[in-house]
């Protein structure tokens, strides 16, 4: 096969020679991490950008939902959606607390609210959703569970950055929210990532828990962890900020035309944008029903990976089958019904932002027979 591969995203990149003349600055200072300028700058700028009043940024996506875990002192049972990358229950298993699965409502991908209070218990005090593909929560719903029971609710934002709903950031919802600024994300850092808070005081406690614990040079105040984001990587977020809505703007357009050419092929569902969302379009998720489209997720998947197009099954299989979570109670597939029909007929299609009409007719044309 000589085509070239067409890989399900590809990261935003700094102009090298902005991002050189920012390396320059940091070989200048010699100051290279731990708090340095361009790291409280791109706090200061990504609050602004997300409209949330509190940033603290991490180095990858999975130690801020940690973090968050121990600010909070979550312990016991946390509710959480399987349908997610893995990281979100590893992050309750890193702390010593045994998830609980609740099914999701198959419109959005999300948690279902209608399923949370079944699975309250009196060990339970959190609850974890994920705003899966960027798609919006109900967290009105959730809100109101949560508060009906005292319980806390920690987002996880990985990929919903940016998304609004009625002109407010979807990450001002709940205790915290996380961010991941993965390569493969809608906006990155290489690697890094970001916890969203809404009090100065929640903001200085998590500085101190990225930071081993030090609130100065000789107190340790909790038994933190080091998940600092480095100059380096703070100076390439603060360009990736300046081209951030041109990429999310090219992602729309190739929403559009894969919308527009897939409406009417019978057996390919996808989501639509959600009224009074900003979106972001962080994956486009098609779900094959393998009677009426004649073949199943599998054979499409596989079909086009030998036309070197490479969709991924985001988010199959689901958390609640991996070895280590398979004997819990709520993992029986039973209890999860529509994330099981979700994971087995899920494919991600090719999206970012410099996918070309070429590129993205060959998409299609793996999948329109
Ligand atoms: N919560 C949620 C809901 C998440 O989705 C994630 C991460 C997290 C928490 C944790 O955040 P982090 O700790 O990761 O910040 C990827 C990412 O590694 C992961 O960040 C992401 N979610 C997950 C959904 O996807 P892989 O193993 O599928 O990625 P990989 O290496 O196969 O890359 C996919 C494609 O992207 C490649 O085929 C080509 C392209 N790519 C990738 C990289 C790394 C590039 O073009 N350049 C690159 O440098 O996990």
């Amino acid at each position: 096969m000589n085509t070239k591969p067409i890989t399900v995203t590809s990261p935003l990149l700094p102009n090298l020679n902005e991002f050189h003349e920012m390396l320059k600055e940091i070989w200048d200072s010699k100051w290279i991490t731990n708090n340095g300028s361009f790291h409280r700058q791109l706090e200061a700028e990504l609050a602004k950008y997300l409209k949330v009043p509190y940033v603290s940024l991490f180095t990858n996506g999975t130690l801020p939902l940690i973090t968050a875990l121990q600010a909070l002192r979550i312990t016991g049972e946390v509710i959480t959606t399987p349908y997610s990358f893995v990281a979100t229950t590893h992050s309750l298993w890193w702390n010593g607390i045994k998830p609980v699965f609740v099914d999701i409502d198959p419109s959005t991908g999300n948690i279902d609210p209608d399923k949370i209070e079944a699975a309250i218990t009196p060990k339970t005090t959190a609850i974890m959703p994920v705003h899966v593909y960027g798609k919006p929560c109900d967290t009105e719903r959730i809100q109101a569970i949560a508060d009906k029971y005292g319980l806390k609710v920690i987002y996880d934002a990985a990929h919903a950055f940016g998304v609004e709903v009625n002109g407010d950031s979807i990450l001002n919802a709940g205790d915290m929210s996380t961010l991941s600024f993965h390569a493969t994300k809608v906006y990155n850092t290489v690697e890094g990532g970001a916890l969203i808070m809404h009090d100065e005081k929640t903001k200085k406690r998590i500085d101190y828990l990225k930071n081993f614990g030090f609130a100065g040079e000789t107190e340790v105040v909790a038994p933190g962890i080091n998940s600092k984001m480095d100059e380096i990587r703070a100076a390439y977020g603060l360009l990736n900020l300046k081209q951030v809505d041109a990429s999310i703007e090219a992602r729309h357009q190739v929403a559009i035309h894969y919308r527009e050419a897939l409406r009417s092929v019978e057996g390919i569902t996808f989501m639509d944008d959600m009224s009074g969302v900003k979106h972001n379009y962080s994956y486009f998720p098609i779900f094959v029903d393998a009677e009426k489209y004649g073949m199943t997720r599998d054979e499409l998947y596989f079909k086009m990976k030998e036309q070197n197009v490479l969709g991924r099954r985001y988010f199959y299989p689901l958390i609640s089958e991996f070895s280590t979570y398979r004997g819990l109670p709520s993992s029986n597939p039973e209890n999860l019904p529509n994330a099981h029909k979700m994971a087995d007929s899920v494919i991600c299609l090719p999206m970012h932002h410099e996918l070309c009409n070429e590129e993205i007719d060959r998409i299609l044309n793996c999948i329109i027979k």
